[in-house]
């Protein structure tokens, strides 16, 4: 008997231990907050209704068992009125308690007043995410920074294809639609880095097309816009190698990049103003030397699908001055 119920419980937990970083259950905003308490309602429901099931289910194989001396067919109902109610209102309960608070949730969210919200304007393309800050004159990429306890209005565009926001911890999940404005607002509780993703199919690229956010206090945030409205490209002292690389980025990678956060700045790849702060390489490798020249190398093998072209005509040192010159474009 201990054996068996030795090998249930490992059983239970294989499966409990994949869903052990479930990030939808550990929110750090207050509407995920909020949409967790629906989702343990509507857990709580279905429980009940599971263990309700399994018990007759029990119940009707013991009462029905195959035994000498007994019809192996219970006795056929037909038009039973109060069986009928019983199925047919009991559903109905369960599904009002659960819709009662989903839509006052759901309209009360459409009823908040957005006056002193922030505003962010999100564009998706195939395979990476713009951040527009308009009432900073500010732009950024890959990861989006927010100050703790501010309520976030989402603007969400798309260059191309449909893609759609989701950062589980924080809550909420929003389509981004070609030639279309949708809405989706955030507010941070915790100050922390939180991973974000496209929760869309939107070509080869989708499974990397991660995005980062970052909240942080307000002194914190103020700092890093600060930061994004200096020019990158004077006044910083460089060592031979990264001069020689800021030459080069010049040369092959200006037409897209930009290293002056400004929104005038702003240019068809994404923003590298604050590169050398970003935890990861396009979202997907980890922001080190050797992962940098992987990326530049071939953009392509790292995330298939990448609108960057592989450079043409750089030698090996080529690459590493440049990746030292973008790892100097922090705070
Ligand atoms: C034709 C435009 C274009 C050119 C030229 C170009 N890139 Fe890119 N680059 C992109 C695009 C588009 C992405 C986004 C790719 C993605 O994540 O899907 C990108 C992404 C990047 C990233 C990752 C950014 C991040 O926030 O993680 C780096 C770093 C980068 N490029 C560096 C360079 C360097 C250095 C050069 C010059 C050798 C260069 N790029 C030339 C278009 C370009
Ligand atoms: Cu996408």
């Amino acid at each position: 008997m201990k054996k068996i119920l030795y090998l249930f419980s490992s059983f239970c937990l294989l499966f409990i231990s994949g869903c052990s970083s479930i990030d939808v259950l550990n929110p750090k905003g207050s509407q995920g907050n909020e949409q967790l308490s629906l989702i343990k309602l509507s857990i709580y429901i279905m429980m009940l209704v599971i263990i309700v099931v399994v018990a007759l289910f029990i119940w009707f194989v013991y009462k029905y068992r195959a035994r000498p001396g007994h019809q192996p067919f219970p006795r056929q109902e037909n038009r039973n009125k109060k069986l009928e109610i019983t199925w047919t209102v009991l559903p109905f309960i369960l599904l009002f308690i659960l819709a009662v608070p989903m839509v006052k949730s759901v309209f009360g969210e459409a009823q908040m007043d957005n006056s002193k919200a922030m505003k962010i304007k999100v564009t998706a393309s195939e395979f990476w995410w713009k951040f527009e800050y308009p009432e900073k004159g500010v732009v950024t990429s890959q990861e989006l920074h927010l100050p703790k306890d501010q309520r976030v209005v989402l603007e969400l565009h798309s260059k191309d294809v449909i893609h759609s926001f989701w950062v589980p911890q924080l809550g909420g999940k929003q389509d981004l639609i070609p030639g279309r404005t949708n809405k989706l607002a955030i507010t941070p509780e915790k100050i922390g880095t939180y991973q974000g993703k496209c929760a869309e199919f939107c070509g080869t690229g989708h499974s990397y097309m991660r995005f980062t956010v970052k909240v942080d206090s307000k002194q914190d945030y103020e700092k890093w816009l600060d930061h994004m409205k200096k020019d990158q490209s004077s006044g910083q002292k460089l060592s031979a190698d990264e001069t020689e690389g800021r030459k080069l980025f010049g040369k092959n990678c200006l037409s897209c990049h930009a290293t002056s956060g400004l929104t005038g700045a702003d240019k068809k790849g994404p923003n590298l103003t604050d590169f050398g702060d970003r935890d990861h390489v396009a979202g997907v490798l980890k922001n080190t030397p050797p992962n940098l020249k992987q990326w530049l190398k071939d953009p392509e093998k790292v995330k298939p699908g990448s609108h960057m072209p592989k450079p043409e005509g750089l030698s090996e040192h080529d690459y590493t001055a440049l990746s030292h010159y973008l790892q100097t474009l922090k705070k």
